[in-house]
């Protein structure tokens, strides 16, 4: 903790940007759609780029649309603190998910910058292209290519359900930037998030810790049956695809049961290739993703669908192709790191407790290369991925409280 216990940011102006930049993407139901570099995603990376150079800091984005936000240091030969989250949302997405991790690092700087405190390091505020991976594969695509995850080529090759690539939409919204990835050099990393589940609004605790996070696997799949009259075919001399992919689901979700509680299965999309009511389902595109924070867990999971899936496609006689686009090993995050996220909860008086991360985040991918660690606020009801999603202003002007003792202690305020 600094010499600066008092310091607090100003929790009303951060509430004020949430509400202000929730208008770009906003919904009817009083959500957000904020597709990664959609012409949303466009606009509100505009007002935060506005916002940070109004805030004395100097904004470069490299050739995948990460943007940085860069505010000196007293010592310029060292790497920067970088901290922030991303500004993407899911299609039914909410007011918090990501952009409090990048606005709370705005109000950061903002109230050093009033405060008259330059750090020992320089800081580092960014938002990084597509955490979601919702219309672009995969998840946490801008910070997984800086840390050499993923070659830029094979990331803006990607393309969407339209057939448009990541490459033309970062050209699109004018976010395909000259710096090359990964040469944005980071001392460490910190990230403020709204905790996406239930555990810290149930027991009244404002923080979460959070040491570690779930490793994850996400698969792309198809089942081929064969198309046929849903009145004439006898149900013995059926190959439905659907039905195929039904069994499939409840296998994804009894393995998941099965090895828990440390493991959730979910298929999350599901597409009939020519769906009519009188047709017996031929062809199905679909995905799913297993987590645990325990990679043994994993395994056990993958081999689990992996033979029941065989039994299925024998019994019903389809094809089903089952393709891992995506892993992720579980996450263990620098002590160094937590231990500074601990402490600044504790100096500041606030309830706190370690957790485990359910969701996928960018400090995963930025643990790898550096000392990082992340800060977790409840949200209500533990609803995220909906547009329900809310959380209490105080809890995140706290969660942005700890974020600047964190940096401070970390940066040398
Ligand atoms: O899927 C995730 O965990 C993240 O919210 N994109
Ligand atoms: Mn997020
Ligand atoms: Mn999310
Ligand atoms: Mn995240």
């Amino acid at each position: 903790m600094t010499d600066r216990p008092n310091l607090r940011v100003d929790g009303d102006r951060l509430w004020a940007t949430l509400m202000e930049t929730a208008r770009f993407g906003a919904t009817e139901k009083g959500g957000v759609r904020r597709l990664t570099l959609s012409p949303e995603d466009g606009a509100v990376r505009d007002w935060f780029r506005a916002a940070c150079e109004a805030a004395g800091m100097r904004v470069s984005v490299d050739t995948l649309g990460n943007m940085f936000a860069l505010r000196p240091g007293r010592d310029m030969a060292k790497p920067p603190l970088g901290f922030g989250s991303h500004l993407d949302t899911q299609p039914t997405g909410g007011k918090f998910d990501g952009i409090l991790g990048t606005l709370a690092a705005l109000e950061v700087v903002r109230t050093l910058n009033e405060a008259g405190i330059e750090t020992e390091v320089p800081l580092c505020v960014c938002n990084w292209t597509n955490e979601e991976g919702s219309r672009f594969v995969p998840a946490l695509m801008g910070s997984l290519a800086h840390v050499g995850d993923f070659t830029v080529e094979d990331i803006l090759s990607r393309t969407d359900a339209a057939g448009i690539t990541a490459g033309a939409a970062l050209e699109a919204i004018g976010y395909r930037g000259a710096m090359p990835v990964g040469t944005q050099a980071f001392g460490g990393f910190v990230e403020l998030h709204i905790e996406q589940g239930p555990l810290l609004e149930a027991e009244g605790t404002t923080i979460g810790v959070v040491e570690r996070g779930q490793g994850i696997v996400w698969y792309d799949g198809r089942i081929t049956g064969f198309e046929s009259h849903a009145g004439s075919t006898p149900m013995h001399l059926r190959r439905d695809a659907l039905a195929a992919l039904s069994e499939l689901v409840l296998a994804v979700e009894g393995l998941a049961v099965e090895h828990g509680p440390d493991a959730v299965g979910t298929v999350g999309e599901a597409a009939i290739a020519t769906p009519s009511r009188n047709v017996i389902p031929g062809a199905i595109a679909f995905s799913a993703e297993f987590r645990s924070p325990d990679a043994t867990i994993l395994e056990t999971l993958e081999r689990g669908l992996a033979a029941k899936i065989a039994e299925i496609a024998a019994r019903r006689r389809v094809e089903i192709a089952l393709d891992p686009v995506w892993r992720k090993a579980p996450t263990a995050f620098d002590p160094g790191v937590v231990a500074a996220v601990r402490g600044a909860a504790q100096a500041l008086g606030l309830s706190h407790r370690p957790i485990v991360s359910g969701a996928a985040h960018d400090a995963f991918s930025l643990a790898a290369i550096v000392p990082a660690a992340m800060i977790f606020v409840p949200c209500k009801d533990g609803v995220s991925h909906n547009e329900l999603e809310s959380a209490e202003k105080s809890d995140c002007a706290a969660g942005a409280d700890v974020l600047l003792h964190t940096v401070l202690a970390l940066a040398g305020g």
